[in-house]
């Protein structure tokens, strides 16, 4: 090929896309958000999010108050959206957005990291269904985790013999559907799913060890998700709380 000599304007020309490279390089770097997590003590309502976070190597502020009582805590309580935590801070250039509520920082950063069953909408479905089974079987143990001590032995007793059977039960069959079993709840891949139920085995095994020895199919999972390697790491060095 000839090698032409340039007219000034082609050489404008070449300026402007030049230009025109530069804003969009700008831009890209612009709208990769700064993530800060805001929240107390333990594991709790964040740790969904920190898991995920850490599995895809995002960076992000892990901010703690020791306690709500904190008078730190007290003073910016009013500034979030609901008065309560875990909040998001996503920080964009000079924007800062702030994302209450569990649910949807779950939902946000699982998107961020691809960490929402992909593509496909129904699978991206089916790990939301996944997800609020987690919660409905998980809230009456914390209900009476919480709740008054005197009334605790027996209200996880009846807990433990009657919906904790039924949900993991329901959890292990659908678990089973993919794959056989033999890796993740959706796709081929570790999803928010997975990290969910791996965060509430985790502490319904602190208080009753055996608690999966019928579910081989959950128990399995629940340690490949702590094998993971960047989880099995922040696992270990993460701050050891009761909860
Ligand atoms: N539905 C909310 C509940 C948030 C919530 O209950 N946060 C508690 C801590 S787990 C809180 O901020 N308590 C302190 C306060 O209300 O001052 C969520 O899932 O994020």
């Amino acid at each position: 090929m000839v090698d032409q000599k340039k007219n000034p304007s082609e050489d404008k020309g070449d300026k402007k896309q030049e230009k025109k490279e530069k804003k969009t390089r700008g831009k890209k770097k612009k709208s990769t958000p700064t993530l800060k997590l805001t929240y107390f003590g333990g594991r709790g309502r964040a740790e969904t999010t920190r898991i995920m976070l850490k599995h895809s190597e995002f960076p992000f502020e892990d901010i703690r108050f020791p306690t709500d009582e904190d008078a730190s805590w007290k003073s910016i309580k009013e500034e979030q959206p609901y008065g309560q935590l875990p909040v998001l801070t996503v920080s964009v250039g000079d924007e800062n957005t702030l994302i209450a509520q569990s649910h949807a920082i779950e939902f946000y950063v699982a998107e961020l990291t691809g960490m929402n069953g992909g593509r496909d909408l129904l699978d991206r479905t089916r790990v939301q269904m996944i997800s609020h089974g987690v919660d409905d079987l998980y809230e009456d143990f914390a209900r009476a985790f919480w709740g008054d001590e005197k009334e605790k032995g027996p209200k996880m007793e009846l807990y433990f013999a009657n919906k904790f059977l039924k949900f993991s039960g329901y959890m292990e069959k659908l678990l089973k559907s993919n794959n056989g079993g033999k890796g993740f709840f959706v796709g081929d891949d570790v999803t928010l799913a997975d990290i969910k139920v791996y965060v509430a085995f985790f502490e319904l095994l602190a208080y009753r060890k055996e608690a999966l020895k019928d579910f081989p199919l959950l128990s399995a999972l629940v340690d490949r998700v702590a094998s993971l390697p960047n989880i099995a790491v922040w696992i270990k060095e993460r701050p050891q709380t009761p909860y």
